[in-house]
């Protein structure tokens, strides 16, 4: 090795992200610190920092008021507006064939999503600068009745997408999938593509003769612009249920890419073709996001879960790829924390969602990207 072959610290990325946060605008947290320093008091004097007011009204980490990431809870939905981003529980376990439990999964994603700042180094992106983020609360799912239930996020997760906004649904199992693209459906002048990860095909009629969570991929491919060809199946596999799905997949002309493809060819072009396969002639992409594609070891809290799954790193480098053309909307779905160990799962559903949204601001597809008064804002669908 030459002198010249060696790595120098100016080529790092942490260095050049280190130095790209001098630019990444501060208004808003300096906003947030100074209501919440008015509202909660000054402290006693034996705290230096006088910013830290005597009660705490910043509403995070321990003393999470629970809101996704403390955003504004939208109380009253008649005044929803134009934000970019709502979070909306879809906490349902109607449709769980082994291990319930994810109607609590919305509740303990909120928890811990406490704990982010909004920031992220690696991207250069502060979520609270560059997005209008509110959380409009649950759902009310019947949880008696998973059809009635799939009218509720139906018509809920459709009064989002009226608005033009971007909606990241906590599940809930995976039945709410059929739902959630239902209720977009409507509202895209065009065709949707689907990137859907999971162990598990989810592409069955039914499960023990209803619609389950095995099953949100055949209704949904039957609405008209939710062809199976733009629906594009990664991670599935393993021994757990698949055969019925996998000959609808077949039947239909679904994609699937297993893990024994991500190896193989790597994730760069695996991800490469789910975009071309998703995106053709299609309008816009949602994106399904089941933990149990993650390996139980590190996404243990999940119904169903199977061993040899994706590691959260190949997780998060694929989204860099599959979410730089844009998505219209987002689920995480499957995480049940009463299976949960140190709340791991949860904190992973966070990552995913934070990512996304971060990633969707670094590529100009969402939000804004600087916060300056004149800066150029970004649609909130993608192109
Ligand atoms: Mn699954």
């Amino acid at each position: 090795m030459t002198m010249d072959d060696r790595l120098r610290r100016e080529q790092l990325h942490g260095q050049a992200m280190t130095d790209a946060e001098a630019s990444i605008p501060e208004r808003r947290s300096k906003e947030r610190m100074a209501f919440a320093l008015e509202c909660g008091l000054p402290s006693s004097m034996s705290v230096r920092d006088r910013t830290i007011p005597l009660f705490n009204r910043s509403r995070r980490t321990w003393s999470h008021g629970g809101s996704y990431m403390n955003v504004p809870f939208q109380e009253d939905m008649r005044e929803l507006g134009s934000p970019d981003v709502a979070f909306l529980g879809a906490p349902l376990d109607a449709g769980t064939t082994f291990r319930s439990g994810t109607r609590f999964g919305p509740q303990e994603i909120r928890k811990m999503s406490g704990l982010p700042s909004g920031y992220n180094l690696e991207m250069g992106v502060d979520l609270f600068e560059s997005l209008d983020m509110v959380d409009a609360g649950d759902v009310n799912v019947i949880p008696a009745n998973i059809e009635k239930s799939f009218d509720q996020i139906d018509k809920a997760v459709g009064y989002i997408h009226e608005h033009a906004i971007f909606p990241v649904i906590l599940g809930g199992d995976h039945s709410v999938g059929y739902p959630d693209i239902r209720g977009m459906a409507p509202y895209i002048d065009g065709n949707i593509g689907i990137i859907h990860f999971d162990r598990h095909s989810d592409i069955s009629e039914y499960n023990i003769d209803e619609r389950m969570h095995g099953t949100p991929f055949f209704h949904a491919t039957n609405i008209p612009n939710a062809p199976a060809a733009n629906l594009v199946q990664i991670g599935i596999g393993g021994w757990l249920g698949n055969r019925s799905g996998v000959k609808v997949s077949r039947e239909r002309q679904a994609s699937v890419i297993t893990l024994t493809d991500v190896d193989r060819f790597g994730l760069e072009r695996t991800c490469e073709l789910a975009l071309e396969l998703a995106w053709k002639d299609a309008k816009a992409v949602f994106l399904s996001f089941d933990i149990d594609s993650i390996d139980p070891a590190f996404a243990p809290g999940t119904g169903t879960p199977e061993a040899g799954g994706l590691l959260p790193r190949e997780a998060l480098a694929m989204l860099r790829i599959l979410c730089r053309e844009g998505i219209a909307g987002m689920e995480v779905v499957e995480v049940s924390p009463p299976y949960d160990v140190s709340d791991i799962t949860s904190v992973l559903a966070v990552r995913i969602i934070n990512d996304v949204l971060g990633i969707l601001v670094s590529e100009g597809k969402l939000g804004r990207l600087t916060n300056g008064e004149d800066e150029g804002i970004a649609p909130s669908e993608p192109a």
